[in-house]
């Protein structure tokens, strides 16, 4: 196996770290903003809402001013939709005026934006008009959304991100504000439509991005779990292949050659879950493919081929264990997990990262990765060793692609600051900076930098020479 040959990280790699809006930035009923899908969903026992979050809408100087220190190259936001137009069409001046202020600060401290256009908070407003992605109405609502992004902020942003991981979004029905009501086929046949549509709107917005905007960058972001086979019996390989093609490469074959896989059909087809599909749809998506593809890499997954004789209409989960007939996740002895069962492998992201580059040829950029931990705070310190090393072992396997002559353009570590989980609330942190809050308190919201703040600090300082 190939190791790194580089001394260093090259100059013009994006050191960054990563947030997006409804996690990070509270202020959830502050000048104009509307409601998203996620605030009307019912409240976990335990676990605190995305109303307050870290506050960032009101710290972001305070926070911009710590990115600065932490010597980021690149921090990459998302844009809130409903605090831009609250009720997913019509433009709210405030918000416009915070998200200026907000990339000017960026800009002005030397970081370069990514900017995220839709990640995960998606306007009730159009769920309750059409039923948000279930309609082809949403893909000219979203376009219009973006247009309005680039109208406004085109001039402070060079790389575009258009839907945050389309696949999770599909796992999670709240997340679309679909009723838990529709299951088995009818949620499935619904989720490949919603799929379909996020695919001709990323085209849609890909191509008024390179007419609006030359010199702009824009890639949707995917969320590989890059499956390795379970045991060294073909079929088990098979099986791990399967497995890629539908949880990942439906979604990039659209994207990037504008036709679906064929594995992806041949399961629609014997579902009966194929979506309505308009004859231009494909020649746009063929026409108006990424300019790179972002990649948001946590875990990978260990799949064994499953031999059970008939399909069936699973019921939603969150993650799929289980496709009678074709592959079932199995755990793997080699592999650690994190407290949430997450399984660590940082060779799944070098896996992920060439086989993307093998297929389609497009740079990478890394735009989510990183640990979530229950960290401590004592004596005002907080020693988060195990993200140091998780950190620094995914970095590694980049340092290597990039030796190699996999073309990477740089790496969001997950996340900048402390924000809430997207199902665990406060207690599963992610950031380099602690945010003095938990699920059941607000307290003085003060922000402490952690000891991997201090180590990721030395590697972009160092250009990763230590990995
Ligand atoms: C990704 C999302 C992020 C973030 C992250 C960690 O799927 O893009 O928004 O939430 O996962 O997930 P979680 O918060 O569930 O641990």
């Amino acid at each position: 196996m190939y190791h790194n040959r580089l001394k260093q990280f090259p100059e013009e790699f994006l050191f960054g770290a990563a947030t997006s809006a409804f996690q990070v930035e509270g202020a959830a009923d502050v000048d104009g903003r509307g409601i998203a899908v996620h605030d009307i969903q019912p409240k976990k026992k335990g676990i605190t809402d995305f109303s307050v979050a870290s506050d960032h809408y009101h710290h972001y100087q305070e926070d911009i001013a710590l990115m600065k220190e932490l010597g980021l190259k690149a921090y990459r936001l998302s844009l809130s939709w409903v605090r831009i137009m609250p009720d997913g069409k019509t433009i709210n001046p405030a918000g416009i005026d915070f998200y200026k202020k907000l990339l000017d600060e960026v800009t002005a401290n030397g970081m370069e934006p990514i900017v995220t256009i839709y990640h995960f908070e998606y306007p009730q407003a159009l769920v309750g008009r059409y039923g948000g992605w279930a309609s082809r109405e949403a893909i000219d609502d979203f376009e219009r959304f973006a247009e309005v992004l680039f109208e406004n902020f085109g001039d402070k942003v060079k790389y575009w991100l258009t839907i945050n991981e389309q696949d999770h979004l599909l796992k999670i029905p709240s997340r679309l504000g679909i009723s838990e009501e529709i299951e088995g086929k009818d949620y499935l046949k619904l989720a490949e439509q919603m799929n379909y549509h996020m695919c001709v709107a990323t085209a849609r917005v890909i191509k008024l991005c390179h007419e609006l905007l030359p010199h702009a960058q824009i890639g949707p972001v995917i969320n590989p779990m890059y499956a390795i086979p379970n045991s060294n019996r073909p079929e088990d390989t098979l099986a791990a292949m399967e497995f890629n093609e539908l949880s990942t490469y439906y979604i990039t074959e659209l994207h990037c050659r504008g036709r679906f896989a064929p594995l992806h059909w041949k399961y629609m087809e014997d579902r009966d879950i194929l979506p309505e599909i308009e004859s231009e749809d494909m020649e746009l998506m063929r026409n108006n493919t990424p300019d790179f593809l972002g990649m948001n890499y946590y875990l990978n997954q260990t799949v064994a081929t499953n031999k059970k004789e008939q399909f069936s209409y699973h019921e939603k989960t969150v993650f799929i264990q289980e496709e009678p007939g074709i592959y079932e996740i199995t755990t793997n002895d080699n592999i650690t997990q994190t407290d949430w069962g997450w399984n660590i492998c940082p060779e799944g992201m070098k896996l992920a990262i060439m086989d993307f580059y093998n297929r389609y040829q497009l740079p990478i950029l890394v735009t989510e990765n990183g640990l979530g931990a229950y960290d401590v705070l004592e004596n005002n310190q907080v020693e988060d060793d195990y993200r140091i090393e998780y950190i620094h072992n995914h970095l590694s396997q980049i340092k290597d692609c990039l030796g190699l002559g996999y073309p990477v353009l740089g790496y969001c570590a997950w996340s900048f600051i402390d924000l809430v989980s997207g199902r665990e609330g406060m207690d599963k942190r992610y950031g380099f900076v602690y945010v003095n809050r938990d699920n059941e308190e607000l307290k003085d919201m003060r922000r402490i930098k952690k000891k991997s703040f201090y180590w990721y600090q030395t590697i972009i300082n160092e250009r990763g020479e230590s990995l």
